[in-house]
Order: structure tokens, then C-alpha cells, then sequence
């Protein structure tokens, strides 16, 4: 098997997740990483990444086996459970094989794609980046944040804080794992959410969480 190429930037939380995915299901695969530029040989919005992710951004991910090549977190992670996760045991996919099962795994897979992710990421701008200050906005994004930490919480109660979905971590999981771990450089604290704390300390530990962390990063990631 030919490893797979992930595009990648060491910051941002959503190539993570398909290291993570990639590590769970041991498949071997490069790591190519870009800057936000538009140079147009090293930039996610320069022409050499524009050919292969016309919306410029990471992860891409690229499938010398297949030829296939995928962009959005969320397309790259379910083209990995079609096409490389167990079909009898999964390791990425819904906890049972019910139509309730799969809509549950969606459900919760949709709500940070488009939820969480987002209000997390509208915070870090608004926080760090944003040319000028907006009090009205950060106000927005971090209480809308803070919204949503509170729905994974009561969630993560019926499992006592080991995975989304209760029964096993999967795929949805490994979605949130780089969203919520940027609580901090949010300005968020996760105090009243002690359930959502358990859980990211058990990821923490997780070795395919370790292995990815390392190889995106150079460093494995710590919470306690
Ligand atoms: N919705 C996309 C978002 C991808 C995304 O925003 N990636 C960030 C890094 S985590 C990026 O490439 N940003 C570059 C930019 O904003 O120019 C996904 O889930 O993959």
C-alpha cells in the first residue's frame, strides 16, 4: 500500500482530526505541510495547493491507491470509513448498525462541522486576529461556544465522559478532539463542564491522539 499524502498547517485543528482517523485505522501516510499564503508553491491559497483544494484551505487529502483526492474534514473522514474502515468491526464508524446509529453518528458529526467548529473558530478570531476590536461579536461566538460545550456535556454524561456516541470512540470524537482542546486560546474554560473535561483527558491518552499530535505538530498534546 502507498502512503496517503495529508495536507496539513501545524496550527490548525482540522487536519488533526484526519491524522487521528489516518492513526486509528493504522494506515501509513505523508504529511505535507503548507503555510496561509498565497506563494504559490508553499500557500494554501497559491496555485500549486489551489489544484488540489480549490477553496485553499487544510486538510486535503490525497490517495495514491485510488487516485482519489478529497477536501473538507469532513468528506476526507468519510471517504476514510468507506473506504479503509472494517466493515464487521469499525473503528471509525457509527457504534451499531441501526438507521438510529447512523443518524446519531451524523447528528453529532454535523453539529461540529458546522456548529461548534465554527463558533469555536469565529471566537479565535474575533480574540486574536480581528483587525479591530468587536466586544459585540467575541461576545457572540464565545457565549455561542460556550452554548455548545454545554450540549456536548449533557451528551458526554450518558457515557461518564468516555466517548460522544456511548458505547466506543469514533470518528465523531476525533472531530471534536482539536476543536475543543483550543478552549484556552478561546478564552473558555471548560470548569462547568466536567464531563467534557473527562473526555478530553481520556483523548489525551489516546495513542492514535498521541501519534497524529506528534506528527502534525512535533509534539504530543497534554491535558490533565
Ligand atoms: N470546513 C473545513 C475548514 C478547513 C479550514 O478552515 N482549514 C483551516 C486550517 S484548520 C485553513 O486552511 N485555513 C486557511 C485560511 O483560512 O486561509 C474543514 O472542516 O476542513
Amino acid at each position: 500500500m502507498q502512503p496517503l499524502i495529508l495536507h496539513a498547517h501545524a496550527t490548525g485543528p482540522n487536519p488533526i482530526k484526519i491524522a487521528i482517523a489516518l492513526e486509528a485505522l493504522r494506515i501509513p501516510y505523508t504529511v505535507r505541510q503548507w503555510d496561509f499564503s498565497d506563494n504559490p508553491q508553499t500557500g494554501v491559497k497559491g496555485a500549486s495547493f489551489l489544484r488540489i483544494n480549490e477553496n485553499g484551505r487544510v486538510p486535503a487529502l490525497e490517495d495514491p491507491n485510488t487516485g482519489v483526492v478529497s477536501w473538507e474534514s469532513g468528506a476526507c473522514m468519510n471517504y476514510l470509513r468507506r473506504v479503509y474502515d472494517g466493515k464487521e468491526s469499525s473503528v471509525l464508524g457509527p457504534v451499531g448498525n441501526s438507521e438510529q446509529d447512523r443518524v446519531d453518528f451524523e447528528k453529532w458529526e454535523y453539529f461540529l462541522l458546522t456548529t461548534l467548529g465554527p463558533m469555536t473558530g469565529q471566537t479565535n478570531w474575533f480574540r486574536h486576529y480581528n483587525s479591530v476590536k468587536n466586544e459585540d461579536a467575541l461576545q457572540r461566538y464565545s457565549t455561542q461556544t460556550e452554548r455548545c460545550y454545554q450540549v456536548l456535556d449533557d451528551q458526554l454524561a450518558k457515557s461518564g465522559g468516555h466517548s460522544i456516541l456511548p458505547g466506543r470512540v469514533t470518528a465523531v470524537d476525533y472531530h471534536f478532539e482539536p476543536w475543543v482542546r483550543q478552549f484556552e486560546f478561546a478564552g473558555l474554560s471548560l470548569d462547568k463542564h466536567p464531563h467534557v473535561k473527562q473526555w478530553l483527558r481520556e483523548m489525551t491518552a489516546r495513542g492514535e491522539v498521541q501519534r497524529a499530535y506528534i506528527k502534525i505538530k512535533g509534539a504530543a498534546p497534554e491535558f490533565s
